[in-house]
């Protein structure tokens, strides 16, 4: 009796492991684009374009080898709308009585499939480093899940850049390094860019025609959408950009949206890309003497050491995370994030590119539209929607413990170990924003006084009460602590004039 083996939109690996169970010989693979998974959330147009050329692509391929694949397309009239729906049709036109799944990334798919009318297997997802019962092993007994510790082991466990039982270089973590403020040129042209093929125009058109009114521009559209091209793009990024990746992984500039970062995350979720192999890549680099020991380290730590440790977060907390709230934010996401006007130019530049590109790097989601958030008590919940519709390599996962805990604290500090804000004058150093706002990012108060910075000081007035005995956060209570009380009271009426205004939906 043949069985259905269920591949899903980002598990396009040859060697998945629901695949590496199946019987090419008499085994049945089922792939479905479907209404359900493309509207849970209203996704970027480019991300659906992504996945569904990518799906499309990885079925022809396993019929080359030999498999039988049932591939339902978008627009198919018998198509039922869903994973679950797609399974059963296709277990009464086969005779199947089993699946096999590799196990969602995300609790709504996995209980999806364990509430379906038929026996389905899901195994674990081992496109990772650590595998669940690692990652609570570890996690077990500790006070605090700090990421450093936990990346520390992946680094013994996968050899990478290490020296017998030592880390190479001396030090297991070069990020003091890798703070550089935006160069003033940058010589990397961006990510490599592919011309779409008969495949990926097809579904352009189909996503253009069916998700075309949601935010974000469909074209031009240049992502990978196979394997080889994939592996080219991050041959590319190694061999122009990894060496500086690591001195300006924190810069942002008005006219570059991708600067020295790598842009392969979609790849690698996809299964275009082995994690693995991408650092064993890296590590090669620096074996040669092509990059630097602060850039190698600190590109692997973000995949073997940031990457697997907010999965392993994500399915230790539970379905209930993405709606955690640990300091009861409820204000409204403003119609800024959706591209409407803003003055504040940091802001303007991150949306403008998420909008045009479904991508902006790690400091632009974390310290601006983060930051932002964070400092104007935006309901993380808003949040949490916002980047899992916006980004191309979006998938609940890895971004809600990135939002809701490293970026809005709302985990209560399982992720960060104090919240990740700053005012006006880190974005100032690290960026070239600031030169052309409309605020004066050294204006602290009054005419064109910048929103970071008074915001910044709302944001630990009203919850002093929770941080001012972090260690962490001690100086900056002191500085606050050190104003005269006249310029107190100025910095919070005008914080809350400026929330009153962007409530209100005027331009700010
Ligand atoms: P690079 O900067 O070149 O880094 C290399 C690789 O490291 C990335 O491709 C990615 O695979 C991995 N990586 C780096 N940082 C992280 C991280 N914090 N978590 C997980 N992997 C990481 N990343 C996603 O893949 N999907 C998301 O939905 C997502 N949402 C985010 C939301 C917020 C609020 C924040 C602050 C970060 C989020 N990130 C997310 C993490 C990070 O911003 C992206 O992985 C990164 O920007 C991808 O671009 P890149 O490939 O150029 O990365
Ligand atoms: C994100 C996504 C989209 C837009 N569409 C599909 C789809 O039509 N079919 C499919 O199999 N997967 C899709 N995906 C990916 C799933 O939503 C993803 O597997 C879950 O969110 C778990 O990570």
């Amino acid at each position: 009796m043949s069985r259905l083996i269920l591949v899903l939109g980002d598990q396009l690996t040859e060697t998945i492991a629901a695949l590496r169970e199946a019987d090419r010989k008499t085994d049945i693979v089922v792939m479905a684009e479907v209404a359900d998974e493309a509207s849970y959330v209203q996704h970027h147009p480019k991300k659906i374009a992504l996945i569904f050329a990518a799906m499309r692509k990885f079925a022809a391929r396993l019929r080359d080898d030999g498999w039988d694949v049932r591939y339902t397309q978008l627009d198919d009239t018998e198509n039922t709308g869903s994973i679950p729906g797609e399974l059963l049709r296709r277990a009464e036109e086969t005779g199947a009585t089993e699946v096999f799944a590799t196990e969602p990334g995300e609790w709504r798919l996995i209980e999806a499939l364990n509430d379906a009318p038929l026996k389905i297997k899901q195994l674990e997802d081992d496109r990772f480093i650590a595998t669940h019962a690692e990652f609570q092993d570890w996690a077990k007994g500790r006070k605090q899940l700090r990421m450093e510790y936990f990346y520390r082991d992946m680094r013994r466990k996968t050899g990478l850049l290490m020296d017998g039982d030592d880390p190479v270089g001396g030090k297991w973590n070069f990020d003091h390094d890798n703070r550089k403020p935006a160069p003033d040129e940058v010589d990397f042209g961006g990510p490599m860019q592919f011309t779409p093929d008969e495949t990926v125009e097809e579904v352009l058109d189909l996503v253009e025609s069916r998700f075309g009114n949601s935010f974000g521009q469909l074209r031009p559209f240049w992502f990978a959408t196979e394997p080889g091209q994939a592996k080219r793009a991050l041959s590319h990024f190694i061999r122009h950009a990894l060496p500086k990746f690591g001195d300006f992984q924190d810069a942002m500039l008005d006219d570059n949206r991708f600067l020295y970062h790598a842009v392969i995350s979609p790849y690698i979720t996809l299964g275009l890309l082995d994690p693995l192999e991408v650092c064993r890549e890296a590590e090669k680099a620096y074996e040669n003497g092509d990059a630097p020991i602060n850039a190698v380290e600190g590109f692997i730590r973000q995949i073997i050491g940031w990457r697997e440790y907010i999965r392993g977060i994500y399915f230790r907390e539970g379905p209930d995370y993405v709606s955690r709230n640990a300091l009861k934010h409820k204000r409204d996401l403003p119609a800024f994030y959706w591209g409407e006007k803003t003055r504040m130019r940091c802001v303007a530049k991150a949306v403008e590119q998420t909008e045009a590109e479904a991508y902006a790097h790690h400091i632009q989601r974390l310290m601006v539209t983060g930051n932002f958030g964070l400092l104007a008590g935006i309901d993380p919940a808003q949040l949490h929607e916002w980047y899992l519709r916006v980004y191309i390599d979006a998938f609940e996962w890895v971004e809600a413990p990135n939002t809701i805990g490293m970026s809005q604290f709302a985990d209560d500090g399982i992720i960060a170990s104090k919240p990740y804000i700053s005012s006006g004058n880190y974005i100032d150093k690290m960026s070239d924003h600031c030169k052309s706002c409309d605020y004066k990012v050294k204006v602290k108060t009054g005419d064109g006084a910048c929103p970071f910075n008074l915001l910044y000081w709302h944001f630990l007035h009203r919850h002093r009460g929770k941080f001012e005995g972090n260690p962490r956060m001690g100086n900056m209570y002191g500085t606050w602590d050190r104003m005269t009380e006249d310029k107190r009271d100025t910095i919070l009426r005008e914080a809350e004039d400026f929330l009153a205004r962007m409530e209100k939906g005027e331009i700010v």
